[in-house]
């Protein structure tokens, strides 16, 4: 799938060893401060496709799926998948490449489409950097291959961060010489290798801003479909310039402020309308960009707020504005871990619930999406723009002259206040009929050109053309 076509698509991340298990077991116990395999597996995943088809995801972005050092060690076993050796091999843990082209064969049956994390940057040994025994690497058999062993000692030298070695004394992340001919000719014929074996659809790249900018372009065309790459920063002008080698790079610039204004009534909203307009100046193209609130890097949302219309807000966010939105399992049973490892929760021990309030909730805002997406070719492309901001509301418009989409999102939470909140700049003339989306609520623009916008219980409100809004607010069909 190309990047165009990925625009239009919503993800779900999940951890392989961690969504789903080959038993369909719920029970199954798994103790993330262990660090060790809970048994999740692809068979696993294919098992429990309705439950994530449920809520409207067209897309899976699963963990590597590339064998790894086989030890339990200080920093516990591979479960993560981040820690390979052997490139050409799968990780049995998960089930046999059969079970991996199952998976894929199940997506496309279905219309869904499937993203695989991959890492070029480094290998993985149970052993401090001084003591890698580099044959049991395949095919990086010899020292030849890698940089050498020194520790990422200071974020702000790229050359220390491109050249020095991720992970610890404990297991070592030996960083592979990208600069060499002969290892970007193995990892660009892998990866063509992959996406063919296993029918993929798109890549998340791992590390990007460990290797050096130069590499990707060769490894994007030789994947030959859409490449999301994860540059883990915050400052824009240090993210998006990733973007001229890759498709698209993850949403860590509006993570920060997306985070920080929505985790309590007191956050910043005028930092995050800022990054929204820096993202676009400095960012080629932010409909390419994958957002999040969660990942299995990051405490999850709700271990900084138990709130759950401020859950819903930062949700309405990645799904309206512009990217493609990445949802991170567990999200919507409103899991609550913090830092890794307590972010990785097993999925299983949730039952499943379809019937949880942000299940169902993204449910409802995938629907919106798509109908934007349907009633509108230019919604996609459309630049979002925030038009109003006040000390606790943002106000978002996407999409073409005359269909735009209008977001209105709150930090007040659920406790906040009844009140209507007369939103003026929507670009929408006095008389337009409008539908509120969430509730189907029908509302016109007043005289003024007003939105009258009622607010309750610091809930989101998405107004769409009455006229548009028929599928899902039967209200609207006349
Ligand atoms: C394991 C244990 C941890 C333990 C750690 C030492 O060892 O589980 O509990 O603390 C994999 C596993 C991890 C494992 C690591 C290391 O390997 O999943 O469980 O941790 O062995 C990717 C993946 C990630 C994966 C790897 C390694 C890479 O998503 O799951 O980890 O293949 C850096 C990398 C980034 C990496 C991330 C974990 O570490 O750049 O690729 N993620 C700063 C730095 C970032 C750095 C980040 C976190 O800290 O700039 O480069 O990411 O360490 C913002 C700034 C940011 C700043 C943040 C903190 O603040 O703008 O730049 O990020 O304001
Ligand atoms: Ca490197």
């Amino acid at each position: 799938l190309t990047a165009a076509q990925w625009r239009s698509q919503s993800i779900y991340f999940l951890m392989t060893d961690r969504f789903g298990r080959t038993d369909n077991s719920v029970t199954a116990s798994c103790n993330t401060n262990d660090r060790v395999y809970c048994g999740g597996s692809w068979q696993g995943i294919i098992n429990h496709l309705d439950y994530i088809q449920g809520m409207g995801f067209t897309a899976i972005w699963i963990t590597p799926v590339t064998e790894q050092l086989p030890q339990d060690t200080g920093d516990g076993e591979a479960y993560h998948g981040y820690w390979q050796q052997e490139i050409y091999n799968v990780n049995t843990n998960y089930g046999t490449a059969a079970d991996l082209q199952a998976l894929s064969k199940a997506l496309h049956s279905r219309g869904m489409y499937l993203m695989v994390d991959v890492v070029a940057n480094h290998m993985g040994y149970a052993g401090a950097g001084n003591t890698v025994d580099y044959s049991v690497f395949q095919p990086f058999s010899s020292s030849s291959f890698f940089h050498p062993y020194c520790l990422i000692s200071d974020y702000s030298n790229q050359a220390n961060v491109e050249d020095c070695w991720l992970g610890d004394t404990t297991v070592s992340l030996p960083d592979l010489d990208t600069t060499q001919s002969s290892v970007q000719t193995i990892w660009y014929n892998w990866v063509h290798s992959l996406v063919s074996n296993y029918s993929i659809d798109g890549l998340r790249i791992d590390t990007v801003k460990h290797v050096q900018k130069s590499f990707w372009p060769g490894y994007q065309s030789a994947a030959g479909v859409y490449c999301v790459g994860e540059v883990f920063s915050g400052d824009p002008a240090y993210t998006c310039p990733y973007q001229n080698y890759l498709d698209g790079v993850l949403n860590y610039p509006i993570y920060y402020p997306l985070l920080n204004a929505f985790k309590s009534s007191s956050g910043s909203i005028s930092s995050l309308s800022s990054m929204i307009n820096s993202v676009a100046s400095d960012c080629a193209d932010p409909t390419l960009l994958g957002n999040f609130i969660e990942n299995h890097d990051n405490p999850r949302f709700a271990s900084y707020t138990s709130d759950y219309s401020q859950a819903k807000n930062v949700i309405s966010f990645i799904f309206l504005s512009d990217g493609i939105p990445i949802v991170y399992a567990g999200q919507e049973q409103h899991y609550s871990g913090g830092n890794d490892p307590a972010n990785r929760e097993a999925t299983w021990l949730s039952g499943y619930s379809t019937n949880a309030q942000l299940y169902q909730f993204i449910s409802s805002t995938n629907k919106i999406r798509s109908l934007a997406i349907s009633k509108d070719t230019g919604y996609i492309t459309a630049k979002n723009n925030a038009f109003y901001t006040d000390s606790n509301t943002i106000a978002m418009k996407k999409g073409s002259t005359g269909s735009q989409v209008v977001t209105v999102l709150s930090n007040r939470g659920a406790s906040g206040s009844s009140y209507t909140l007369s939103l003026g700049g929507s670009g929408y003339a006095a008389g337009t009929k409008l539908v509120e989306m969430y509730t189907c609520t029908a509302v016109t623009v007043d005289s003024s050109g007003n939105i009258p916008v009622s607010m309750t219980s610091g809930l989101p409100r998405v107004f769409m053309l009455a006229t548009s809004a028929c599928s899902l607010c039967s209200s609207a069909c006349s």
